[in-house]
């Protein structure tokens, strides 16, 4: 990334424009300033307005100083009459403040005479590589890993300081580097030959106020101290991650922690060895505490073994009956990090009603941004949308998730969608998603309207036309693929292990626990208080909303209800004849993004519009395909029609 270049889609979000200022600037910082602030400043004031704005007898400066007033990772930016002032509350909060006014000045909004102050929300933002030791990635689809090649860690310096300035222009202060599905390969990166590596990353990620974490395989003083056992009650196991962590502190001081995956999907964990999940995290933390660490604990903890034919597991319920009990058991440094539906990074679903109801332990919010579900980054989806849903979902009658952050929720994590891609994310408009997360995780109170606002100008320019007309495109995208996907919030009816495309009845009859038990005259598991008492896991509040079909949102009847295909919604329409209406209209929506798009052609870079229009072609068959068999599942299954008479397969 530099100055003086063209457009390129490596540069995402950072990217050169010609914009025309009044005056030139000189650059004014004070000695405890950091050289990465400064040349940031340096480098982005140069990306939009050309080399011309510095000039060492400019009567104006920007000045870049810290004041400790602020908070901590906070800012404030004033465009006065002698010029631009940016204060930090420390090092990292003068970057951040530099990032903040470089993203005001390229969206037009810092005129002379504004004051604009920022601090995150929350203390952790992160981000979740599941970047494998074999240089592929899980549920990556950007091409290989930046960090891994060949069972180890091998990358080259001047990418991961790319990645380091994408992700601390938006604000991002932690990093876990690996795959929570810790391998025997990838669990060595503890071990004495490899934490000199690590540690190099450390030190690549430390001047843009990035914390390095790993994922850690529960069985390491197995697999690597050879112990007998990793039963967190064991002295010598505590002892062994005790001794393994004051290691990793000396290589890297400021490690933020250790990231687990245990009891879930077939990895070990303390219930397997018949401990709580309280004891193996409080195990962990008592290792880190004494170096300001924290355990990220995951709670993605079912059965991943059910029978189709047993109707009494519910899925959904499970994290919730497994942590509820164990609230005020953990120690004050465990994090536990859930997902924010209750089922698994679903294009809809409620949120997990775990969120909120842990009152004596800190929780973590964990999103994908990586497009598992929702397109592979082949398909378009602007995730901004569905998260701004996600924080405006209620807890209970007076608040709503947003209000939990930066309060019982201090922490908001999201597994990335990068790869050694040239453009870092596949799909280039899918940089929208990694800038929005970032955005949110430090203002969750911004619209996706504003963010998606915020990416495009920054990407392509200001240009009216390209502003509105990618807009439209962009915030309809997740509507458009929710239509041609599975119906009203039932999920899972993609192709099994791949996640992308249709199988209605891929997992039916599998083991893990994801069933629509469709049959020709109704669809869904009843999950209220009269069925598998699911929606009793929320606040009485939603128990009751959720519990009744008039009630409940109906972007989710089919996630709570079991339902008749004769149900009428509020349309007015049947339950099918919704099915229907709604797959056509996803693919015409699809070919509206196309339409659209070409009217971009003479607007946009080549490349970009290129490769975008590439994946809208593969998007539209993609669409055709779930149109097509979703139709004709329902179809065969009930032999009803549809009123509008429009082709469904026999
Ligand atoms: O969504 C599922 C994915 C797995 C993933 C798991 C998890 C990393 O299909 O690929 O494993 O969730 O979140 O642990």
């Amino acid at each position: 990334m530099g100055i003086g270049q063209e457009y390129r889609e490596y540069n995402a979000w950072l990217q050169p424009h010609s914009y025309r200022f009044k005056e030139p600037f000189r650059l004014n910082t004070s000695p405890e300033v950091p050289m990465v602030a400064r040349d940031e400043c340096k480098a982005g004031m140069e990306r939009l307005f050309g080399s011309g704005i510095w000039q060492e007898d400019a009567k104006k400066s920007v000045t870049l100083h810290i004041n400790s007033q602020l908070p901590a990772e906070g800012y404030r930016l004033t465009n006065g009459s002698n010029g631009i002032a940016v204060e930090g509350g420390s090092q990292n909060g003068i970057l951040y403040g530099v990032f903040g006014l470089l993203r005001a000045l390229g969206i037009g909004q810092f005129d002379e005479g504004t004051v604009a102050e920022s601090a995150p929300a929350v203390e952790r933002r992160v981000i979740n590589q599941w970047d494998r030791a074999d240089g592929t990635v899980e549920r990556g689809y950007a091409g290989n890993s930046i960090f891994f090649k060949d069972d180890r860690l091998d990358f080259n310096p001047e990418r991961i300081r790319d990645y380091a300035r994408l992700l601390a222009s938006i604000g991002i202060n932690v990093i876990a580097i690996n795959n929570v599905n810790v391998t025997e390969s990838s669990a060595r990166l503890l071990t004495a030959e490899a934490l000199p590596k690590v540690a190099e990353l450390a030190d690549i990620f430390r001047p843009y106020g990035i914390r390095l974490a790993l994922s850690v395989h529960f069985e390491s003083p197995v697999l690597l101290g050879g112990l007998q056992t990793s039963d967190p009650l064991d002295k010598r196991v505590a002892a062994w991650w005790n001794a393994k962590t004051q290691e990793i502190y000396q290589a890297i001081p400021d490690f933020s922690g250790y990231l687990m995956k245990a009891d879930s999907e077939f990895r070990g964990g303390p219930a397997s060895l018949g401990r709580t999940q309280a004891d193996g995290a409080n195990m962990l933390a008592r290792a880190v505490a004494p170096f300001g660490g924290v355990v990220y604990w995951r709670c993605f903890i079912y059965n991943c073994m059910q029978d189709w034919r047993d109707t009494d597991t519910d899925r959904p319920k499970a994290a919730y009956d497994l942590f509820k009990p164990q609230d005020g058991l953990f120690e004050k440094n465990v994090i536990l990090q859930v997902k924010n539906g209750p089922s698994d990074f679903q294009v809809r679903e409620p949120n997990s009603p775990l969120l909120g109801a842990m009152k004596h332990t800190r929780e973590a919010l964990e999103l994908q941004i990586t497009q598992e579900y929702t397109g592979h980054q082949i398909d378009l989806y602007n995730l901004a949308v569905q998260w701004e849903e996600v924080f405006s979902f209620p807890v209970n009658r007076n608040q709503v998730l947003r209000d939990l952050i930066g309060n019982e929720i201090d922490t908001v994590a999201a597994v990335s969608n990068v790869g050694d891609d040239e453009n870092w994310t596949g799909h280039t408009l899918a940089q929208a998603n990694l800038y929005s997360f970032g955005r949110l995780a430090w203002n969750p109170r911004l619209t996706a309207r504003e963010i998606t606002d915020e990416w495009i100008k920054l990407t392509f320019g200001t240009e009216p036309e390209v502003v509105e007309k990618l807009t439209d495109i962009m915030m309809s995208s997740r509507g458009a693929y929710e239509k041609y996907n599975a119906p009203l919030g039932i999920g899972w009816m993609v192709n099994i292990n791949l996640h992308y495309g249709p199988s209605p009845d891929g997992y039916e009859f599998m083991k893990w626990g994801t069933y629509h038990r469709a049959n020709r005259v109704a669809i869904g598991v009843d999950r209220t208080s009269r069925g598998t008492g699911f929606t009793k896991q929320y606040d009485p509040y939603l128990t009751e909303i959720f519990d009744s079909r008039e009630t409940c949102p109906e972007e989710l009847l089919l996630y709570f209800h079991r339902l008749p295909y004769t149900y009428v919604l509020k349309s007015g329409k049947t339950l099918l004849q919704h099915i229907y209406d709604t797959h056509f209209e996803g693919v015409q929506e699809v070919e509206r993004f196309i339409a659209l798009w070409e009217t971009l052609k003479a607007k946009l870079p080549g490349t970009t519009f290129v490769s975008v229009k590439q994946r809208l072609l593969k998007q539209l068959e993609n669409a055709e395909e779930w149109r097509d068999v979703i139709n004709t599942f329902f179809y065969r299954l009930t032999g009803t029609t549809d009123e509008k008479g429009r082709k469904i397969y026999e």
